[in-house]
């Protein structure tokens, strides 16, 4: 093949966000669009990072996905990478990428040094929805801000982008390698099964003879919902043929384009069909499932359900952490320590302070917890946007968090499959409660706020938090059983490993009783702005843990809604999605 020189002009906004650039389909497919982000990222890597290496393409199969692969395999043919690997189809979940990246070896003992993921995660998609990109590197996690801020600024100054136009497509259907020469020498490109090295490892960590003797037992029943992402590619493989799961218990497990036409977001709010099957929406004739899980497009998310319960993804990491050593065999030897995101419920934090282990909290997005890991610092990480994961790999893993909960009820119902009360989802979420206390929480979405609007409601929270006595005049005034505020700060981290700060993530009201507030503007959209709500109160007296969420909240979401002008801002007078 030839090496084409293309001219080009910088496109506005092409600022990767909490994980990689997101935008709609009509805008990405402009010309030059992509190649000038794909050309700015190889232009934010060392050399060595891109001549001669091995990269991996894939992502969750949405639109857009297999024309893209096309056009990153000729700009790697012609910006002198080695070899490309991408699986079957151009699937690959988002944690398999992580996992392929740190594990596979090729045939001549090859080892891929970063990887262009293709995915808007939870987003629509489709012709007329969302498409997204993003780099992860060497150690299998996103790139860090270092190089994401390097990647915008090329794209404000790119000219020209290199492409071998003349490179043939590549069939992505079969496993197989392709090989050509180049100006530089040859280039392969290998495609190979999308599963196979993240079976692999998960059967590393977990117990699979133990939870298959949970998983095929009449006594217990499952179901997983892929919601058409690309975790449909695993879950057969994983909860079917390797754990004996039965066939009806995979609901919308094949991958598609547009997701169906679905919202691939595992909520109470999209995941319906599993709600309804759980019991916890429409109420139906047939018994739900003992345990039911969802996951996002990329398969990096995960929602836990009980039989006509929710598990709130804060309980969630703080559940898997408590139980990890004696159900995980990967964690037997103890957790090096744990992390949450500053939005995440403090539920982990007790758990912490209890077991004595490490805690760190970092602002959101994965990739402030990857610098923990590679430096050893922390096992068991979590978001309470449905991430959770562990350091096997650098990204959240939604299956494996639900072989961790699998891992758990199989262990506390080793004895019980025979005769005796299985213990449920929901005995282990309450024993936690009566141990360690409960955190109420959640989250309010306004999706797709006009941006100015959004804007101004942040500056004005945080020109109020020069001001105690007014922010407590307020909250005085809107609710008197709420206790008073006693700390308003924006959140401010800094990185223990590199030394490296990042500021305004997140602005936060401490109360005097541990109830927190925080205000976050999202960096996942593709249009307006989405304001978050995060909202929570820790409850010790365990006579007292057994209330509805919603309900015990209500003060606290009054304070908030007042405190911030919300609907003075943005006119809604109801958030978009609450979880
Ligand atoms: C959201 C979540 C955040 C998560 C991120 C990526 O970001 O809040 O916790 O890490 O999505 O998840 P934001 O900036 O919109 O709040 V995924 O599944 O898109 O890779
Ligand atoms: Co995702």
């Amino acid at each position: 093949f030839k090496v084409s020189k293309v001219q080009t002009k910088p496109f506005e906004g092409q600022k990767p966000g909490t994980s990689g650039l997101r935008k709609k389909v009509k805008v990405f497919v402009q010309p030059h669009y992509l190649e000038n982000f794909v050309q700015s990222t190889f232009n934010a890597l060392t050399p060595a990072k891109v001549r001669g290496a091995t990269l991996v393409v894939s992502g969750d199969g949405r639109y857009y996905s297999k024309d893209a692969i096309q056009i990153i395999i000729k700009m790697s043919a012609a910006n002198g990478v080695r070899r490309v690997w991408v699986g079957q189809n151009g699937l690959l979940s988002t944690p398999a990428v992580s996992a392929v990246i740190r594990e596979r070896v090729g045939a001549d003992g090859s080892k891929a040094t970063g990887s262009f993921i293709l995915t808007a995660s939870h987003n629509p998609g489709g012709p007329h929805e969302d498409f997204g990109i993003k780099y992860n590197m060497e150690n299998g996690g996103p790139a860090p801000e270092s190089i994401t801020d390097k990647i915008f600024e090329n794209t404000k100054t790119i000219t020209e982008y290199l492409i071998a136009e003349d490179l043939p497509n590549v069939d992505i259907s079969s496993v197989g390698v392709t090989n050509f020469g180049g100006p530089e020498g040859p280039f392969d490109v290998e495609v190979f099964d999308s599963a196979s090295d993240y079976v692999k490892l998960m059967k590393s960590i977990f117990d699979f003879e133990l939870i298959r003797k949970l998983l095929s037992s009449p006594k217990f029943t499952f179901c997983y919902d892929a919601l058409h992402g690309v975790a449909g590619a695993y879950a057969h493989r994983i909860f079917v043929e390797e754990l004996g799961a039965k066939e009806s218990s995979l609901l919308n497990c094949v991958p598609k384009e547009d997701f169906g036409g679905g919202h691939p977001d595992p909520n109470l709010t999209y995941a319906k069909e599993l709600v309804n099957r759980m019991g916890l929406g429409k109420s139906s004739e047939v018994e739900p499932p003992e345990f039911g899980a969802a996951a996002d497009g990329d398969a990096d998310r995960n929602m836990i359900l009980g039989k006509r319960f929710f598990v709130t993804p804060s309980d969630s990491v703080a559940i898997i952490a408590a139980n990890a050593v004696d159900a995980i065999p990967y964690f037997s030897s103890g957790l090096k320590g744990v992390a949450r995101s500053m939005p995440t419920s403090a539920a982990l934090d007790v758990v912490a302070k209890n077991l004595k282990l490490k805690f760190f909290e970092v602002p959101t997005g994965w990739k402030f917890f990857g610098n923990l890991m590679d430096a050893g610092l922390c096992s068991v990480c979590g978001e309470e946007s449905f991430g959770t994961g562990s350091d096997h790999i650098r990204e959240k893993d939604g299956i494996w968090a639900v072989l961790a909960w699998l891992s758990i009820l199989a262990y506390k119902n080793k004895d019980n499959l025979n005769g005796n009360k299985l213990v449920t989802v929901e005995d282990i979420v309450r024993q936690h409660w009566a141990t360690y206390g409960r955190h109420y929480y959640t989250r309010y979405d306004y999706e797709n706020v006009d941006a100015g609007a959004a804007k101004e409601l942040m500056a004005y929270l945080v020109k109020l938090q020069s001001s105690l006595d007014e922010i407590n005049t307020i909250v005085k005034g809107a609710r008197s059983d709420v206790s008073k505020v006693v700390n308003a700060d924006e959140f401010e981290y800094k990185d223990p490993v590199d030394g490296s700060i990042s500021k305004h993530q997140g602005i936060r009201f401490l109360f005097e009783d541990g109830s927190r507030l925080v205000f976050r503007l999202s960096g996942t959209g593709s249009e307006g702005a989405t304001i978050r709500l995060y909202i929570e109160q820790y409850e010790k007296d365990s006579s007292k843990t057994g209330r509805d969420s919603q309900e015990a909240l209500a003060p606290l979401v009054e304070v908030a809604l007042k405190l911030s002008k919300m609907q003075e801002f943005t006119g809604r007078s109801a958030p978009t999605v609450i979880t």
